[in-house]
């Protein structure tokens, strides 16, 4: 972990949830925004649309704990909103428990792993807060040694995906899903956060969430940061959003290693990621 994210340790466990409150809960870079956006949509896309073109993403859906030295300013605390929409990174065991004691929904994104690596890997390499990415070959042994922001990304999916097996008000989806066929993922977030929507509007959502859209619009693409935090020129914050870019930067040499221990770790049949061949 870095000091953004450990310096408010105590208030952050100690966080009081509500029981209404909506937690989008991922490893860094599996479609966070992605799905915050949909979330935001779904619940006030129709009684505040003046959100999406005022608030920018990460206010809308703040970070639970990324730490501020001046409390007033924390955005979790000062969201207006029911529900609140709120996002973390933190494996399962670092959740404030609060959460879990009102049966929040849990809304949890996963990727696959080597896309996941590459997305990181070019974020490290423009954000100003996380440790530098370095060269390629280094970043991949450190994912797979574990050694990222938030841990490993193998705990990280297994941790949230066992779960899922005990408690019902996690939702499990996949970012290669998403891509696939975002109207469907949509039907079925709305179908588990039992919300009775339209089918225009559904559409109509699909539409603003496509990667073109929100790499466009200001209040999604995080160019609100980007100077002091985030230097879109060495990568925008919206990069590709494809599945498979992995292809153009592992080796064959580092494909079978990852293959090999990727073995080793996801011992699970049940959790199965596309997009790995
Ligand atoms: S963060 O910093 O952890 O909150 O990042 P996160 O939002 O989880 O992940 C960023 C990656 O998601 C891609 N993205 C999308 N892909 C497809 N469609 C849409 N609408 C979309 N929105 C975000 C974004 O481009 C990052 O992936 P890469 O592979 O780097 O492009």
């Amino acid at each position: 972990m870095i000091k953004a994210f450990t310096d408010n340790w105590e208030n952050v466990q100690n966080f009081q949830a509500r029981p209404d409150d909506i937690v989008v809960a991922t490893y860094p870079k599996a479609g966070t925004t992605w799905v915050s956006c949909i979330l935001d949509l779904l619940y006030f896309g129709q009684t505040a649309p003046e959100r999406q073109t005022s608030i920018p993403i990460y206010e809308r859906v703040p970070f639970l704990e990324m730490s501020i030295s001046n409390p007033d300013e924390d955005m979790v605390h000062k969201l207006t909103t029911t529900p609140r929409l709120i996002k973390t990174h933190f494996p399962v065991q670092f959740l404030p428990k609060s959460f879990w004691e009102h049966n929040c929904k849990i809304v949890y994104v996963a990727r696959n792993a080597k896309d996941n690596m590459v997305s990181y890997y070019h974020f490290d390499r423009m954000n100003a807060v996380q440790p530098a990415a370095g060269e390629w070959s280094d970043f991949f042994q450190r994912f797979l040694d574990g050694q990222m922001v938030f841990g490993s990304w193998y705990d990280h999916v297994n941790g949230w995906w066992q779960k899922k097996k005990t408690y019902s008000n996690l939702h499990y989806m996949f970012f290669e899903d998403l891509v696939e066929n975002t109207e469907l993922e949509i039907n079925k977030l709305c179908s588990f956060l039992g919300l009775s929507v339209s089918p225009e509007i559904k559409q109509h959502i699909t539409g603003q969430v496509q990667f073109d859209n929100m790499k466009e619009n200001k209040m999604t693409n995080y160019s609100t940061l980007s100077g002091a935090v985030m230097d879109f020129k060495t990568s925008p914050f919206m990069r590709k959003g494809k599945v498979g870019d992995w292809k153009n930067h592992f080796t064959v040499a580092q494909n079978e290693k990852f293959d090999e221990d990727y073995k080793q770790k996801m011992k699970d049949p049940s959790l199965q990621f596309r997009s790995l061949l």
